[in-house]
C-alpha cells in the first residue's frame, strides 16, 4: 500500500497532490492495482452510509446507480472530486499510459449500491471500463462473519489499451456478452491468475479500467455494499461510434432494472 504521510485533522480528505503518479502506475502495471490507504475519513464515510440507509428505507432494497457530476455536487465527496491535485494525478496517469494528453478533463463519478436480490444481478458482470484510469472508493462493504464481502475480482492488465473505438466495441461485445459466463468460472479465474481484491472503506484503489477485465463479487441480498467509481480518460470520447456503445450500455442497465 502506498502511504500518504500528512498530519491532518481526523475528518479531512488527504490531499492528492502528495501522491506520486509514478509509484501508482508501477503498482497498477505490476500487480493490477495500487492502493492509497486511509484517504477518506471515517466521519465522512459515516455520513455517506447514513444517506444510503435513508435511500434504502425510502425506496426499498434494490440496486441504485447514480451517474454524472450532479449527484456528486451535493455529496460530501465533492471536495475530492474537485481537488485539482486529483485531476493532475489522473492526467499524469493517463499520459503515462497513452503517451498523449486526455481528450478532456472530465471525471465520470458513479455511485453503486448493491442490496436485495437485484444486487446479485449486478455482480460478476465482467467488463472493461471505457476509461483508461479507474479509481474505486469503497464506502460500505459487508464484513459480518461468513458474509460475502463483494470483493473486486480482476484479470489484471489482460489487454492493452484500445486506440480504435470500433475495435474496442467489438471486443467488448465478444468478451463481455458472448464470453461473459466464462470469466465467472473458478477454474478460468485460477488459470488466468485472477486477483481478488478485498476492499477497505476509506482506501482508494487505482487500476487500468480499460485494460483489466473486472467485476464485483456478489454479496448476500440482506447486506449493503456501496462503492464510488471515478473514471477518467476515454480515448474514444469524440468517436462517432461512442454514442452507439453508450446507448447499448444504458439499454442493458434499464433491462436489468426491469427484469
Ligand atoms: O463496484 C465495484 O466494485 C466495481 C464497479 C465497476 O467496475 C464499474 O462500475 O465500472
Ligand atoms: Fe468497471
Amino acid at each position: 500500500m502506498i502511504a500518504l504521510n500528512h498530519e491532518l485533522p481526523d475528518d479531512a480528505i488527504k490531499p492528492m497532490s502528495a501522491v506520486s503518479a509514478q509509484a501508482l502506475a508501477r503498482s497498477m502495471d505490476e500487480t493490477g492495482v495500487a492502493v492509497l490507504g486511509d484517504v477518506l475519513p471515517q466521519a465522512l464515510l459515516a455520513r455517506l452510509r447514513n444517506s444510503i440507509a435513508e435511500l434504502i428505507e425510502q425506496q426499498g432494497a434494490r440496486y441504485f446507480g447514480f451517474y454524472g457530476a450532479q449527484w456528486m455536487a451535493s455529496s460530501c465527496l465533492a471536495e475530492l472530486y474537485h481537488d485539482p491535485g486529483l485531476l493532475a494525478l489522473l492526467r499524469q496517469l493517463y499520459e503515462r499510459k497513452m503517451g498523449a494528453p486526455p481528450p478532456s478533463d472530465r471525471i465520470l463519478p458513479v455511485m453503486r449500491v448493491l442490496t436485495g436480490t437485484q444486487g446479485i444481478r449486478h455482480s460478476n458482470n465482467f467488463h472493461y471500463d471505457s476509461y483508461v484510469v479507474s479509481i474505486l472508493l469503497p464506502v460500505q462493504i459487508p464484513h459480518g462473519l461468513h458474509e460475502p464481502e463483494g470483493s473486486l475480482v480482476m484479470f489484471p492488465n489482460l489487454r492493452e489499451v484500445r486506440r480504435s473505438a470500433i475495435v474496442n466495441i467489438v471486443e467488448k461485445v465478444v468478451v463481455e456478452k458472448l464470453l461473459g459466463p466464462v470469466w465467472r468460472l473458478p477454474l478460468v479465474q485460477r488459470w488466468l491468475s485472477a486477483r481478488v481484491v478485498s476492499l477497505t472503506p476509506g482506501d482508494l484503489y487505482f487500476f487500468w479500467g480499460m485494460r483489466s477485465l473486472h467485476a464485483n463479487q456478489a454479496c448476500a441480498p440482506s447486506s449493503v455494499r456501496c462503492t464510488v467509481l471515478l473514471h477518467f480518460g476515454d480515448p474514444h470520447e469524440n468517436s462517432v461510434f461512442k454514442g452507439l456503445s453508450q446507448r447499448l450500455h444504458s439499454m442493458r442497465l434499464r433491462r436489468m432494472a426491469r427484469d
